[in-house]
């Protein structure tokens, strides 16, 4: 087991986390979230990996789109290293404790907390009166993702943090309200180099797959030539690269790069900085989209092969669906039990 999923608490160490299937998936996604799955899979601590379809859909999704989504993130998951039989993979509409427990946890968040989400913040923006009630409540049914498994520990990108932080908000409150120690209070984990990867065309702004330029991303279909091309175009300065991690200061754009291809080749930034440091964009792009593509391409032919046979993804995730459940369903029992609702 890593140092990161090792625990004090009395819960046994149990790791869950989400992706949205809410378009094609991004190198901020693989390398912020899938990678890291992987990791932590590998360590034999038992993971619990999710679609998280309810949460797509607090914005518009087309229905169409919604389900080649979710199984060709299904076929994501897999093709970056995840086994089915080892971790459980499912999507979160299939598994009804998820959304039972987001209602109660409904009634436990403060609205005064919900607001203070950025999240809420950014995607509501300033047309907030017109957003769903499903965005405002996300971060409840996010918490009941988590809890309705008794998970301790959270891989997440660094946007995430604060969700994770309202999580332990609400099962605080819940275990003080009822005077109980049930759910744990899990920790987030955010490691390595990659938990913020940035837009390749804003510096400032986090890689996302709702973003409207297609040049801001990497997708994890894109093939090597537009791999290349959208690294190649990607926004820069005209200084040559740093010897050491100081000079990546005020350089968001040289840092974003920098810590993609420490990342993709699973070393630190200052051993990067110590082969590369001096040479010119126009030098170090072409070895990163090398790399890149080294990394990405059997993903995405994977991904594609896997995308072939819907029936073979759908049987996936209703097998890793039944096998939630069982994790999930004597904990929801239990949760109405101690709520005081009658006939659990
Ligand atoms: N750019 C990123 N860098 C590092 N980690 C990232 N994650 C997403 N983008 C980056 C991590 O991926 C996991 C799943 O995120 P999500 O798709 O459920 O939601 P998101 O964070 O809102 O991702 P997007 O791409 O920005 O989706 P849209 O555009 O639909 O909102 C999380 O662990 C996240 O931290």
């Amino acid at each position: 087991m890593s140092e990161a999923v090792q625990t004090s608490s009395a819960f046994t160490p149990r790791v869950f986390s989400g992706i949205q299937p809410s378009g094609g998936l991004t190198l901020g996604n693989y390398l912020g979230a899938m990678k890291r799955f992987v990791d932590t899979q590998n360590t034999g601590v038992q993971s619990i990996y999710c679609m998280v379809d309810q949460h797509a859909i607090t914005v518009w999704q087309d229905p169409e789109n919604l389900r080649r989504a979710t199984r060709e993130l299904c076929a994501g998951y897999i093709a970056s290293g995840l086994d089915p039989e080892k971790s459980i993979l499912f999507n979160q509409s299939q598994v009804p404790e998820h959304a039972q427990l987001g209602w109660i946890f409904n009634c436990v968040a403060r609205m005064g907390w919900m607001q203070r989400m950025t999240q809420w913040k950014d995607k509501a923006g300033k047309n907030s009166q017109n957003a769903s009630l499903g965005l405002f409540a996300y971060p409840a049914l996010m918490a009941a993702d988590i809890l309705v498994y008794h998970a301790t520990h959270v891989p997440v990108g660094e946007d995430q943090k604060q969700h994770v932080e309202l999580t332990r908000d609400i099962a605080t409150k819940f275990n003080h309200d009822y005077k109980v120690d049930f759910f744990p209070i899990p920790e987030p984990v955010i490691e390595g180099t990659a938990t913020r990867v940035m837009s390749l065309r804003d510096g400032s702004k986090k890689m996302s797959k709702s973003d409207p330029s297609d040049a801001s991303r990497i997708n994890l279909t894109d093939d090597a030539d537009t791999i290349a091309k959208k690294i190649r175009k990607a926004k820069t300065d005209p200084e040559a690269l740093p010897s050491d991690v100081e000079g990546l200061e005020g350089r968001s754009e040289a840092r974003n790069l920098v810590n993609i291809y420490a990342a993709l080749s699973e070393t630190s930034v200052d051993a990067v900085l110590a082969e590369i440091g001096g040479k010119q964009f126009s030098e170090f792009k072409p070895l990163l989209a090398d790399l890149a593509v080294d990394k990405l391409a059997p993903i995405s032919t994977e991904m594609a092969r896997l995308m072939e046979d819907a029936a073979e993804i759908d049987k996936i995730l209703a097998r890793g669906a039944e096998r939630a459940r069982e994790i999930a369903a004597p904990i929801l029992k239990e949760t109405y039990k101690i709520v005081g609702m009658v006939g659990a």
